[in-house]
């Protein structure tokens, strides 16, 4: 009922974070690539094999002094994946305990994504993925975001092994993503879903550049090789950017959406790693995935803040200079100073720079040891943290299930009519 998004405010008033002076506004006006790197884990970056680095463009980017790179990001998603993935972006909402959001509610919801926001402040907002429209309710949830353009499958090139898994191969993707983005009205905000690095990793054998691992199981093996192959994918797409002069005004967010590898594989994931074990603290940072915003003259650097994907909303609108004390988001500006830093994960377990819960577990994060008992104060700080993570994941969900932004009208906001949009070839 109407009522019901009062409690929600009020929560989130009372424990907003003020965002970063220093970074607000720094890229106002200027393009958005949000790169989605499918499936891509932090421990990939600046790893080696085979005698080579896997991932060497996103190292260099990632080392590069105007990123900003996070080695404390870690992916949020449940059962939705991909989607989850999405929806925590663009509308620092989490997905369901259950199911993906996407599909069973982006239809009929009313969202303030980003696109629709951005539209807002005079974007062009475009998607690109080389799957089928209506994989993860896409083509409908794309409208409810406020989505201009959906440029999907059937924009791109077809042919003979143009595709794997998933859809489009990623390299080719972006090249036919390229030339839809040369012709989009600028300021604009591209997200570029790729694909090729998903499970189960196989790849061409014309495309592969690096041997598999060795760890004799089969899921985990190939993960290096869609890896490279996506990175290079990356460095074609770093390119482009460079002959069409597009870096100079764009700022470019790259993020993997959860694991590639699951906690299944313990044995593999160990040997992977060169490790001896790997346990359950070890697979809750295992979930870290890469996030970097790069912009020529951002002031970058590695930083150490614990956050996720439900954060890069706040972040992104605060760097674009778009106030939005207003908005109904759960998550935090990862610049801001002050910040929380726990980050929940869809199961109520979750991270901080001191606690990691998983399960009726609790670990010293810096450490990875067990806390066999924990102290009195000890036992207040988790309580602390699962009453945050309880409370926000249940909000979060209500705001979803219950529908509650058609409730809130701010008058900054211009609600999205899904009319005004049609994503089919005929119209593009
Ligand atoms: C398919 C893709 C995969 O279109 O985005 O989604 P996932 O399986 O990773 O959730
Ligand atoms: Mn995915």
């Amino acid at each position: 009922k109407a009522s019901d998004i009062n409690s929600v405010l009020s929560y989130l008033n009372k424990n907003r974070t003020t965002p970063s002076v220093t970074y607000s506004g720094v890229a106002k006006g200027k393009n958005v690539f949000v790169i989605h790197l499918e499936s891509l884990q932090q421990f990939i970056i600046d790893f080696k094999w085979d005698g080579q680095e896997v991932t060497p463009n996103l190292n260099k980017l990632y080392h590069d002094q105007n990123t900003l790179s996070f080695d404390n990001f870690y992916n949020q998603v449940g059962q939705g994946k991909t989607a989850d993935a999405e929806m925590m972006l663009e509308n620092s909402l989490f997905g369901l305990p259950e199911g993906s959001a996407m599909v069973t509610d982006g239809t009929s919801n009313t969202f303030q994504a980003v696109p629709a926001i951005l539209d807002e402040q005079g974007y062009t907002t475009a998607a690109f993925h080389g799957d089928v429209p209506s994989f993860w309710n896409r083509d409908n949830t794309y409208k409810s975001w406020g989505y201009d353009y959906y440029f999907s499958k059937e924009y791109f090139s077809s042919g003979k092994n143009y595709d794997v898994g998933y859809g489009l191969k990623d390299k080719i993707f972006l090249k036919d993503s390229a030339k839809y983005i040369e012709q989009l009205p600028q300021p604009f905000y591209a997200k570029l879903i790729t694909v090729t690095n998903h499970y189960p990793y196989t790849l061409d054998k014309a495309n592969t550049s690096i041997k598999q691992t060795d760890t004799g199981d089969d899921t985990v093996d190939g993960y290096v090789q869609t890896a490279k192959y996506l990175d290079q994918a990356i460095g074609e797409l770093m390119t482009w950017l460079k002959t069409s002069g597009l870096d100079k005004n764009s700022m470019l967010v790259l993020y993997g959406d959860h694991y590639g590898i699951s906690g299944n594989h313990k044995k593999a994931v160990a040997k992977l790693l060169g490790e001896k074990t790997f346990n359950d603290f070890d697979n809750a940072q295992f979930q870290k995935v890469p996030f970097m915003i790069h912009m020529p003259g951002l002031k970058g650097g590695i930083n150490h803040t614990y956050g996720g994907e439900i954060d890069v909303m706040p972040t992104l609108l605060n760097l674009l200079g778009v106030k939005n004390t207003g908005t109904v988001q759960f998550g935090s500006d990862l610049l801001a100073p002050n910040r929380n830093q726990t980050v929940a994960f869809r199961n109520g377990d979750f991270v901080t720079p001191t606690y990691t819960k998983v399960g009726s577990r609790y670990y010293m994060t810096q450490t990875g040891k067990e806390i066999e008992k924990l102290t009195a104060a000890q036992k207040e700080a988790v309580n602390q943290a699962t009453n945050r993570v309880t409370t926000e994941l249940s909000l979060s969900d209500k705001v979803i299930t219950g529908d509650l932004l058609r409730f809130y009208k701010p008058s900054w906001f211009k609600p999205v009519d899904k009319k005004d949009y049609s994503y089919k070839l005929s119209n593009g």
